[in-house]
C-alpha cells in the first residue's frame, strides 16, 4: 500500500497523518502552478521572494511535530564520518568558536517565506574545518534529535551565511525552532536546515534525508522554484492522503 510505503521509517512517535498532511500542502502548491517546470530548470529570479513564495510576518513553526527532550545543557552535536577528528560539541564548545552574525530569509516549500531573521552562531564550514573532515567527503547527512534528517552536498554548507544558529535577534533560539542549535540554508529551501541537530555526518556518497526520500528535490533551490523531484509533487501523496484531511497549518509561535 502506498501509505506504508510513504511512512516507512518514520521516527517514533510521529503521527502519519501529520506527515501526509504536510505532504498534500506541499502538493496543492505545486499544482497552483502547473507550468513550472522540471527541478532546478526555472529561469533564476532576481527578487528575494522566490516565485510561488508569500512573506509572513511571524516565523511559524514547522516540523515532524515531535518536540525532543533535548537537554539544554548538555545537548551535545557529533561531527563523524569522512574526518581526522571527530567531534563533539555542546554550547560551550561553540561558544568558544568564532561567532558570526546574519540576516537572512528564510524559505518553507509549503509557500511561506520569512524575511529578515537575524541569527548568530558558528559557520559550518569552520565546525567541519575543525573535524578535520577529508577531501572526499563531499556530502553531509545531518540528523535532529526527533529523527529528523537532511542531505547537502558539502559546497552548500561552506558559505559564508549557513550557521550552526545558537541565537535570534540576541536570545537563546527557542526550543521550537530548533534550539538550542540549529542549522540554516537561507539559499536553499528551509527543509534543509535541521532543527535541535545532533549529528553530522560526513559522507563521500550522497544518501537522501527524510523529506528528499519522499520526493522533495534533492537540489531544493527556491530560486529556481526547485520544489520535488521532477518538478512535481510524488504521485504516492496523491493516493496516500484521504480527502478529508485538514490542510496542514504551521503553527504560530
Ligand atoms: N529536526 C527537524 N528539523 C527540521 C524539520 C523537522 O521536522 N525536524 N522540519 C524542516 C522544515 S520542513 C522546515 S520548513 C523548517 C521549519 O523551521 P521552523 O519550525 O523554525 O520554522 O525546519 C526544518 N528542519
Ligand atoms: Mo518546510
Amino acid at each position: 500500500m502506498a501509505s506504508d510505503d510513504v511512512n516507512r521509517g518514520l521516527p517514533s512517535g510521529v503521527d502519519p497523518a501529520r506527515v501526509a498532511a504536510r505532504a498534500r500542502a506541499v502538493a496543492r502548491k505545486q499544482a497552483e502552478a502547473p507550468s513550472r517546470v522540471a527541478a532546478g530548470q526555472g529561469a533564476p529570479t532576481a527578487s528575494r521572494l522566490p516565485p510561488g513564495q508569500t512573506a509572513v510576518r511571524k516565523w511559524p513553526r514547522l516540523d515532524l511535530g515531535v518536540l525532543p527532550e533535548v537537554d539544554l545543557a548538555g545537548h551535545a552535536v557529533r561531527i563523524d564520518g569522512l574526518c581526522r577528528r571527530p567531534l563533539q560539541f555542546d554550547l560551550a564548545a561553540i561558544a568558544a568558536l568564532p561567532q558570526h552574525a546574519s540576516l537572512q530569509d528564510f524559505h518553507c516549500v509549503t509557500g511561506w517565506s520569512r524575511l529578515d531573521l537575524q541569527f548568530s552562531g558558528v559557520r559550518v564550514r569552520d565546525v567541519l574545518q575543525l573535524a578535520g573532515a577529508a577531501d572526499d567527503a563531499r556530502f553531509l547527512l545531518v540528523r535532529g534529535a526527533d529523527g529528523y534528517s537532511a542531505n547537502l552536498p558539502r559546497e552548500q554548507v561552506e558559505r559564508d551565511d549557513v550557521l550552526l544558529v545558537t541565537h535570534w535577534d540576541g536570545a537563546p533560539l527557542p526550543i521550537d525552532h530548533g534550539g538550542p542549535i540549529r542549522m540554516v540554508t537561507p539559499q536553499l529551501w528551509a527543509w534543509k536546515g535541521v532543527k535541535w541537530v545532533s549529528r553530522i555526518e560526513l559522507r563521500r556518497t550522497d544518501r537522501r534525508g527524510f523529506w528528499e526520500r519522499r520526493g522533495y528535490s534533492n537540489t531544493a533551490d527556491p530560486f529556481r522554484d526547485d520544489r520535488f523531484d521532477g518538478g512535481v509533487a510524488p504521485a504516492t501523496y496523491a493516493v496516500e492522503v484521504p480527502d478529508d484531511a485538514e490542510p496542514y497549518q504551521p503553527e504560530e509561535t
